[in-house]
Order: C-alpha cells, then structure tokens, then sequence
C-alpha cells in the first residue's frame, strides 16, 4: 500500500539526515551502529582456542553481557536464531501484531501454547524479545533491587547505560493521553510525567521505538563491545552444555551447538577456576538447556534417556506468567496504531497499561482467521484497556517433550491458582470499568456507549484462547478473569535463586556454569521487566570484570 511506502520513504530520509548530523536527543541512536556477527557455519575457520565465556543466547540479557565482558576477556555469543538488521517486521512498530503472528520454523516468532490453553510466544533472533515485544521501557521497583541485594549505584549506572544507547522517551500519543487522564480520574495518582523510574501513580514510560517509530535492541548493545575478543554467531541453536565429570562435582566446560547447515561444532571454554559457560536463552530457553544437558529431576531425564549430571529437582520448576486481562474500547473512528506508553502504577496489586489502533490490513486479517490465532483479538477499530497482576504467586512449571532442542517444551503457568491472584485481578477489571466510564475514555467513544456487560462480553469474545467458557463469564468477575486471561509475555522462573542457581546465579551443584536471564526471576521486575533484564546482563558483566580484576 501506497501509504507504507511513503512512511518508509520519511524514515529513510529521516535517517539519513539524522546520519549527516551529530546526534541529539531522542533521535541520537537512529544511526546505531550493526556489531559484527557471522554464521555458525563460519565457526569451523575461525581459531578455535578456547574462551573465557561462553554466552548461551543472544537475547535481552545475553548481549548486553557479552559486549561488556568482551572489554577485558574472549567471549563468544552464540544464538539460535538469525540477525535482525533490515527486516522490517521486527523494526517498525507498526508490523508488531502481524510479526506477532507470523510463526514458522525459522521466523523470528516461537508460537507456543501453554497448558492453561493460553497462546504466547518467544523470540529466536539475535536481539531476543527486544526485536519482537511492545517496546515499553521502565525500571524495576525499588524493593526488587534491595530483595537481589544489588549495589544500587552500579544498577542505576547499568540502567543507564542501556538507556543512553536504545531507550527513548516520546511524546504522548492522543490515545495515551486520553487513557491517563482517565487513570487520573478513578484515583490513580499523582501524575510523575515522563520517566523511567518506579513511583507509585500514573506516568509515560520510555520505549526502544524511537520518535519515527523504528525498534532499536538488545542486538545495538553488542556494538558496545570489544570487537577483537568478542565473536557472535547467528543461526547457532546450542543443543547441550558439555561437562567435566571426573572431579568431585561436574564442570561445564564447553558447548555443542549446530550451524544453518545442520552440522556439528564444539566450542571450550579455558580450563581455569574462573572460565565459564554463561546461559541466557530466556526463560524457556535456560532450563530447557539445563534439563537437556542433564541438570534436573532425575525421573524425568531417565525417562528420556539423558544422561544425569546433576540431580536437581528445581529445574523447570516455579515457572510464572503475570496474568493479564483487558477491555476493548471500540471508537467510531480507526485510532492510529500506539503501543505501550503510558502505566498506572497502583497500591491495588495490578498495573494499567493501553494500546491502540493495531495497523492489520486486510490481508494479515485473512492470514490470522485462517490460522486461529489469538491475535485475532486486535482486528477492530479503538483501543484495548489492560490490567496485569503484580507477581504472580501462581507458580507452574516446565518439562521436555523429547531430547530435540528445536521443540517447545511443555509449559504450565496456572494463571490464578493462588486464590490473591485472582482477587488482585477482580480489583484490576473493576477499575478497568471505570476507567471506561471516565469523560476522557468516553470522549475516545464518540456516540458509542456501552454497559459493563457489554465490555465483557466483547473481551471474551475477542480474547481468543482454548479456554472453555460457562457463560457466566460476564456475570462474575473471578470468572471473567479465568477465562478471558492473555499474556503480556512476561514469563519468567525455572531457575530460581536458593534453588538452581545460588545469590551469584551460578548453578548449585556445577561448577564454571551461571544463569543470567529472566530464569531466575521469582517476580517479574517493575510494570515490564526488559529494563531490568538488560541491566541485569550488563550490571552482571560489570560485576564479574570487577572481582577478576580484584582478585588479581
Ligand atoms: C510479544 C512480547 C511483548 C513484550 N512486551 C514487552 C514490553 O513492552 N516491555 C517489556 O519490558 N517487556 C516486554 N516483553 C517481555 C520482555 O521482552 C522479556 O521478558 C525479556 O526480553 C526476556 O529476556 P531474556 O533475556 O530472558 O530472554 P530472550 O530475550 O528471549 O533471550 C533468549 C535468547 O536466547 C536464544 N536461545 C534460546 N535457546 C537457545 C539455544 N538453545 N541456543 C542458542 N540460543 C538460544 C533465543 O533465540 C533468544 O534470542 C514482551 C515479550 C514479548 C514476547
Ligand atoms: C525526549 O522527549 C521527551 C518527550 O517529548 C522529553 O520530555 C525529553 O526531554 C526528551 N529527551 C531528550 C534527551 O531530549
Ligand atoms: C514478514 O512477515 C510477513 C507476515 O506478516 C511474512 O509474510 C514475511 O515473509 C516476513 N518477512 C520477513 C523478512 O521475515
Ligand atoms: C538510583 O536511582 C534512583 C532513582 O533515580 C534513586 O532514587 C537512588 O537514590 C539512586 N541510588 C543511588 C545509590 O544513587
Ligand atoms: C546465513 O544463513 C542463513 C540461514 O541459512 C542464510 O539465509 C544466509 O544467506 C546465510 N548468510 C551468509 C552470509 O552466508
Ligand atoms: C531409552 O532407552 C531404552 C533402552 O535403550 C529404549 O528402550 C527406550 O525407547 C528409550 N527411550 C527414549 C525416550 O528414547
Ligand atoms: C492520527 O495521526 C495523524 C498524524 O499525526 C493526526 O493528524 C490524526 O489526528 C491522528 N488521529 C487520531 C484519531 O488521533
Ligand atoms: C507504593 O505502593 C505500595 C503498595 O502497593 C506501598 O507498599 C509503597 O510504600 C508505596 N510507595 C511509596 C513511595 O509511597
Ligand atoms: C479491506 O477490505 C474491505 C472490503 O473487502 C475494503 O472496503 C477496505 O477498504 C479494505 N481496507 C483496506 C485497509 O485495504
Ligand atoms: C506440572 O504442573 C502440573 C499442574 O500443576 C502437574 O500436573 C504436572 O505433574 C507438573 N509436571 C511436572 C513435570 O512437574
Ligand atoms: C529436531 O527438530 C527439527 C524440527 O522439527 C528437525 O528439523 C530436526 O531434524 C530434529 N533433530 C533431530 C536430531 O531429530
Ligand atoms: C460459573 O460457571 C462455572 C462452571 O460452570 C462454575 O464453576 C462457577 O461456579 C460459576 N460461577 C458463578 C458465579 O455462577
Ligand atoms: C485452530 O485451533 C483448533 C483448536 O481450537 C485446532 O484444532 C486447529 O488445529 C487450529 N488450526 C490451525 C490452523 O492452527
């Protein structure tokens, strides 16, 4: 379309005037620059001499890690899936819903399906879920910080460091404006305008979206590191860790990973105390490796015949999804497409985030119809009103289906099996409504005018999940909760702190082996964790540097 064109037109004109000029501001990284990456097949003749670390997934965690690593020691990052320079699914903002709902063997999008009978979805591209996700940027709680024992001024140097590269603050779109001031109005307050920090209230968060719409990632960050000792790999899906088992406890001391063309390669790490293989292939990613390569409940790898190296029956387990549940807000007018930008940050247990207008042409709508999708939800005209639960307390867990690392493993959330869950989400839904009922939300609708009721029954009707239905849903809150829930991808858990992995996020029980993504979370950090999760990967590659260094 004639449109798409054009807008593709102002970004590139755009892009290269910002390019001749020095930078400013919020357009300062639309001319970031690519880091160097290979295919896995290119492994075979590079010099194979082993590595200080080994980064296991180059996703939200992964590459901010091993690009500061890279300053003082050799890494090599290997991930499974492919780059995401030039395609444009991944960098604009308006295909975020189609790209959400394009899934096939090689596509940057995983579609799984939990048992809960809930879609979702997991990224396999260089970048991780900063390529595929809404793009909303915002710092954890400060109680998060405290609880992980962090130095606070090395995260708040860690955050920023992130922020400096990829994350921009814009202005408010009509549609977000609108749905603040109706927070404002049911009491959500103060207002803390524009920021990337925790406060209790109504604020615009930041974005990795710049002001022209184009995604900025996790895969920027990789620029910031040293290129002579950093080697990264694309299309280089690791199938197990490599141990040592000769000792007194077993040691990780390389990888096995394939290329596109389906050979085999070994990659070592040195053979000293301080060497080590570094997981973060996200939240299903990392323990699936883990139970793979023979670190989890014994039963469960015997039955598969893997080979036990670790007897942990944790692996896998304490796997959470923050419940997310929302109304549909239709407007007598298309709305123009807005992704995450503006949260209610509420004493209540749950967070209110919007987005509108979702950019499906009549093409994509076919493709989704056809293939069931959940995303069938955003094919209409207005908005969606969203609340989320703080934690949750629900805990599932994970299991492999077979030995092949290609396959999604089988997930079990069980969304609102703590009886609070369920109660801080009947709390979100009522304010829901009467955010609905607010003049500055009724002014979106026009003449258009609905009861609660109504507004139920077009959520349930438009959240597509395998979810059987009573037909009470509309009449009870708990009920309309359990049945029209979605996520807002914030899965995390599998290795949780105490039991996989110790206070440093090494593995208990192995040697040389650390986990450094969203697999140890037992609560999702802030309104939205990849703020946090990127931290994370640089503040731990800062920490790590630090005590080598000390330790002489
Ligand atoms: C659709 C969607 C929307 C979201 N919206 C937001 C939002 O607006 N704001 C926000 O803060 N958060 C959002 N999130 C959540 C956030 O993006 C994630 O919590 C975070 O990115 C997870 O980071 P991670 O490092 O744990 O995992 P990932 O970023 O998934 O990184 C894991 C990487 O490891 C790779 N990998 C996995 N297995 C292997 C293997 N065996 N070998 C090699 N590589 C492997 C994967 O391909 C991937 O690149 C969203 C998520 C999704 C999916
Ligand atoms: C970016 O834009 C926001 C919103 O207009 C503004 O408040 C902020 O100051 C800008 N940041 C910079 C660094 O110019
Ligand atoms: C982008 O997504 C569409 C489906 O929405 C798909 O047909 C197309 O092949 C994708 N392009 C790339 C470069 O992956
Ligand atoms: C870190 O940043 C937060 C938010 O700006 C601030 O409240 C806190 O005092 C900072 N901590 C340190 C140690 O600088
Ligand atoms: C890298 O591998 C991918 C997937 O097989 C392929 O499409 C691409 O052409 C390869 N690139 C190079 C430079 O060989
Ligand atoms: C495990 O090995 C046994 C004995 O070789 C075999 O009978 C069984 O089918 C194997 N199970 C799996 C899941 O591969
Ligand atoms: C959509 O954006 C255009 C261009 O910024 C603006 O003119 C128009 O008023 C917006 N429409 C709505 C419904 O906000
Ligand atoms: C924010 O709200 C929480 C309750 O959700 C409360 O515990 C906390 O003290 C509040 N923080 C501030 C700074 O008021
Ligand atoms: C979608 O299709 C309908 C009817 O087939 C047509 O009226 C409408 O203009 C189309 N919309 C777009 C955005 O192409
Ligand atoms: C996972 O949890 C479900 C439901 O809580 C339970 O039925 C199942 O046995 C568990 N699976 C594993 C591998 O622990
Ligand atoms: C793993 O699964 C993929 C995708 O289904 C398939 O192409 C591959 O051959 C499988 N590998 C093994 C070793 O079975
Ligand atoms: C709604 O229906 C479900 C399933 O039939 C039942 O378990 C639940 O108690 C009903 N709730 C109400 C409020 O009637
Ligand atoms: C659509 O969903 C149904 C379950 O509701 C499933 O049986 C069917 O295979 C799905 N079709 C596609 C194309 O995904």
């Amino acid at each position: 379309m004639a449109w798409k064109k054009d807008d593709l037109f102002l970004f590139l004109f755009i892009f290269i005037i910002v390019s001749l000029y020095p930078c400013h501001g919020n357009f300062s990284q639309a001319n970031n620059k690519q880091p160097n990456f290979r295919n896995a097949s290119s492994f075979s003749t590079m010099p194979n001499s082993p590595y200080d670390y080994i980064v296991v997934g180059g996703g939200t965690a992964g590459c901010p890690l091993a690009a500061t690593l890279s300053k003082n020691f050799r890494v090599l990052l290997l991930e499974r899936g492919g780059s995401p320079y030039g395609n444009n699914n991944i960098s604009r903002l308006e295909n975020f819903h189609q790209t959400l709902a394009y899934s096939t063997p090689t596509s940057p999008v995983q579609r799984f399906l939990s048992t809960d009978g809930v879609f979702n979805h997991r990224a396999r591209v260089l970048g991780g879920n900063t390529c595929i996700n809404a793009g909303f940027y915002s710092r954890a709680e400060p109680s998060f910080v405290r609880n992980a024992g962090w130095d606070e001024v090395l995260v708040n140097e860690s955050y920023q460091w992130v922020e400096d590269k990829i994350v921009f603050l814009k202005p408010a779109a009509p549609w977000q404006s609108a749905v603040k001031d109706g927070l404002l109005e049911v009491g959500v307050t103060p207002f803390n305008g524009y920021t990337y920090q925790h406060i209790n209230g109504t604020k615009f968060g930041g974005s990795i979206f710049d002001n022209n719409g184009f995604r900025h990632t996790a895969a920027d960050l990789l620029a910031a590191g040293n290129p002579p000792n950093l080697q990264v790999f694309i299309h280089a899906p690791v199938q197990k860790i490599v141990f040592d088992t000769r000792g007194t406890k077993p040691k990780a001391i390389g990888v096995i990973f394939n290329d596109e063309n389906g050979n085999q390669h070994e990659a070592f790490i040195k053979t000293d105390e301080k060497s080590e293989v570094i997981l973060t292939a996200g939240a299903i990613g990392t323990p699936q490796l883990l139970l793979l390569s023979g670190v989890g409940p014994k039963e469960d790898l015997q039955k598969l015949n893997i080979t036990v190296i670790l007897n942990n029956e944790h692996v896998g387990k304490d796997m959470a999804d923050n419940p997310s549940n929302n109304i549909l807000i239709i407007t007598p007018e298309p709305q123009n497409q807005t992704l995450l930008q503006v949260v209610g940050i509420t004493t209540k247990g749950f967070y209110v985030e919007t987005s509108s207008g979702f950019g499906i042409n009549n093409d994509s709508i076919v493709t989704v119809k056809n293939g069931n999708m959940s995303e069938l939800k955003e094919i209409f005209r207005g908005g969606t009103i969203l609340e989320k639960i703080i934690g949750p307390l629900s805990k599932g867990n994970l299991s492999l289906v077979n030995t092949n690392v290609t396959s999604n493993p089988t997930v079990t959330f069980n969304y609102f099996a703590e009886p609070e869950d369920l109660r801080r989400c009947v709390a979100g839904v009522s304010l829901l409504l009467e955010i609905a009922k607010t003049r500055p939300v009724k002014e979106l609708m026009g003449n258009l005018s609905y009861t609660d009721e109504m507004l139920l029954n077009m959520s349930l009707n438009a959240n597509i999940n395998l979810i059987p239905k009573s037909g009470n849903e509309t009449k009870s809150l708990p009920e309309f909760c359990k049945k029209s829930v979605t996520t807002l991808w914030h899965y995390h858990g599998g290795c949780i702190v105490g039991k996989v992995v110790d206070r440093d996020y090494k593995v208990i029980g192995v040697g040389n082996l650390r986990v450094g993504d969203s697999s140890w979370f037992d609560v999702s950090p802030g309104t939205n964790p990849q703020a946090t999760v990127m931290m994370f990967g640089r503040m731990m590659g800062v920490k790590m540097i630090r005590e080598r260094l000390s330790a002489g």
